[in-house]
């Protein structure tokens, strides 16, 4: 008697530890959708994700992974988490119509050059809990989880580019959202927009002349095939957003909140890990595979580039207004601070 009720004061003050009030959660399984295919970082995301939900409700959570392609194209993704057809999701470049603040994560030369200081600051309580960026995804009807990023963006072409001289004109591919078609014009290119499922084939035929991926998808959705050179310049790390229906993680029980919240802080040093392997691993895939040249940029290359980058800063704001100031101000504060430490 008296072990049942403290289990029951321990488990209504949310003590409780997963594994001991795993009895507590009814069976329930959410759909997640993701915007890249088997072997990606989302799904390495997604699948210890679903590992460490079973193991956490003892079996009572099962949750579904549902790869890019499976729902239709990207903005079905997102329209489905949206209505509540599915519960979770990931949204990166193309998410920026549906929550524009979110293509803070587009912006070239904002974050420091270190990946696990980045991830670590847009993981903090200061940036992904502020109201700015809750609010944000909140407002339409998403409710976000965490912020994932996968590895440094590299850009392909079939001429080498070491200036933004080297991308005049160039119809480089970028992601559907204003604030990269605006980066990649300060640089001079003429970017196009294209369905990720679709790229391949505008490379191959020459409608896109340039592409911009971390180096796991180059290789997994083999555009490097159809593209000759290989440019770092470490302007920016694919960054994704993974979250879910807003009703629906309003009306889960805060030991279920409690648990995603402890799934989620594991995960951060979990896929930081795993998306630099896939990333080094996908490399040496492509080098031996290929004799696609490899460019890197040296900080006078890359500053040249960045100043280009910096009044894309203010189009930014224009487009979200003053929340959207005071996340980009958020950031900025903490990479800041980061630098100094
Ligand atoms: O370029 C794209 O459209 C896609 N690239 C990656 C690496 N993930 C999802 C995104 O939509």
């Amino acid at each position: 008697m008296l072990w049942r009720n403290s289990l029951c004061v321990a488990v209504a003050l949310g003590l409780a530890t997963a594994g001991s009030q795993a009895a507590a959660f009814e069976e329930q399984t959410w759909r997640f959708g993701l915007e890249e295919i088997e072997g990606s970082v989302q799904y390495e995301y997604a699948a210890q994700f679903a590992e460490l939900m079973d193991e956490k409700t003892d079996g009572a959570v099962t949750v579904e992974l549902y790869p890019y392609g499976q729902l239709g194209g990207l903005t079905d993704i997102y329209d489905a988490a949206q209505s509540g057809s599915i519960q979770l999701a990931f949204g990166s470049g193309f998410l920026g119509g549906t929550v524009p603040e979110s293509q803070i994560f587009s912006l070239n030369f904002v974050l420091t050059d270190d990946e696990w200081t980045n991830t670590q600051i847009l993981n903090s309580e200061e940036f992904l809990m502020s109201d700015a960026f809750q609010e944000s995804f909140r407002e339409r009807n998403l409710h976000p989880i965490a912020v994932v990023p996968e590895g440094w963006q590299v850009w392909t072409a079939n001429q080498p580019i070491r200036s933004p001289e080297d991308m005049d004109g160039l119809a480089i591919r970028t992601m559907d959202n204003r604030l990269l078609r605006e980066t990649y014009q300060a640089y001079g290119a003429d970017p196009l927009t294209v369905e990720y499922g679709e790229l391949y084939s505008a490379l191959q035929l020459g409608q896109a002349e340039g592409n911009i991926q971390p180096v796991f998808a180059h290789e997994e959705m083999n555009f490097y095939e159809v593209q000759d050179y290989m440019i770092f310049a470490n302007h920016a790390q694919f960054i994704a957003t993974f979250m879910g229906n807003k009703e629906w993680w309003d009306g889960l029980s805060d030991e279920m909140k409690g648990v995603i919240h402890e799934a989620r802080q594991e995960l951060v040093k979990y896929i930081h890990d795993r998306q630099q392997e896939l990333n080094t691993e996908r490399l040496e895939t492509i080098k031996e595979n290929s004799d696609i040249e490899i460019i890197r940029l040296d900080q006078e290359q890359r500053q040249a580039f960045a100043e280009l980058a910096r009044p894309v800063r203010d189009v930014f704001v224009d487009m979200t207004g003053d929340r959207g100031e005071e996340l980009l101000n958020i950031l900025l504060e903490q990479v800041e601070q980061a630098r100094n430490e």
